[in-house]
């Protein structure tokens, strides 16, 4: 064979990898969705929030920075709040859940977790754990934390013990920077700080199932800073209603999650 024969092969064995290569990649990373705007809520400019969800008609929102923490109970058709409670000044207040007639709130760097009356927003119970708190949600019978990393953790609503945890991963890559979450239809919803995307987890094995592309939700000359990003996803499962916010945002976005064309 020909010098440029040779040559030849060799140029079309190069492009059939790289093409081997590039299909593979689509085939085993997450598919990406947009939005759709349906209604928008009002949210203060002054709640940088940590903890984002949605019980029976009022939204419960907590928020982080030092002597600024809160956990609040709010109308959303008037952004005000009806109940709030405000951490000790040396406290970031980071994610909170509801259990039974409870919410359980944790602290970012401080080890402090409590337990709160949902009525009363009296101060119920303290408890105490290793690491960084970031984000919560639930199942029916656990509690979900998130603390930065790619670890979700899974524990004894009681104890605060850890059962098990999933490691989160689009394809073979490992996601960090998992922040807020929300249990949605199934599939854990988690905001990655510093991102405009949510990551739809599946809670079995901590595989991204798909990727809720929100660039141009809040354009960037209505955040008040570079920290002030997507956080907080909140879900109405009776009325099937997907809410979304940010840090010092000053709207609350219900969306729907549609397929990108
Ligand atoms: N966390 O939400 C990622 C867990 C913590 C965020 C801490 C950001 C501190 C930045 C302070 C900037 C003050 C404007
Ligand atoms: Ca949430």
């Amino acid at each position: 064979m020909s010098i440029f024969g040779a040559y030849l092969r060799g140029v079309l064995r190069i492009r059939l990898l790289l093409l081997l290569a590039v299909v593979s990649a689509q085939c085993f990373a997450a598919a990406v969705y947009t939005y759709k705007v349906v209604a928008t809520y009002p949210h203060s400019t002054s709640s940088y929030t940590e903890g984002f969800f949605y019980l029976n008609g009022l939204f419960y929102e907590s928020t982080g920075l030092e002597g600024h923490s809160e956990v609040l109970a709010i109308t959303p058709a008037t952004g005000k709040p009806v109940q709030q409670i405000s951490l000790a000044p040396n406290y970031f207040g980071e994610g909170i859940v509801d259990w039974g007639p409870n919410i359980l709130g944790w602290t970012w760097q401080t080890h402090a977790g409590f337990v709160y009356d949902r009525f009363s927003f009296r101060v119920v119970g303290q408890f105490k754990y290793d690491g960084e708190g970031w984000g919560m949600t639930r199942t029916d019978s656990e509690i979900i934390t998130s603390d930065g990393s790619s670890t979700l953790r899974f524990r004894n609503p009681r104890t605060f013990q850890e059962t098990h945890h999933i490691v989160v991963k689009d394809g073979t890559r490992a996601v960090d920077q998992l922040n807020e979450l929300e249990m949605v239809r199934g599939e854990i919803y988690a905001n990655i700080w510093h991102s405009d995307r949510i990551a739809r987890i599946s809670p079995k094995d901590g595989r991204i199932l798909g990727w809720i592309d929100l660039s141009g939700l809040l354009p960037d000359d209505q955040r008040v800073n570079s920290e002030s990003v997507l956080n907080g996803i909140a879900y109405d499962a009776k009325g099937d209603r997907l809410f979304v916010t940010g840090k010092q945002w000053p709207k609350v976005f219900e969306i729907k999650v549609l397929p990108k064309s």
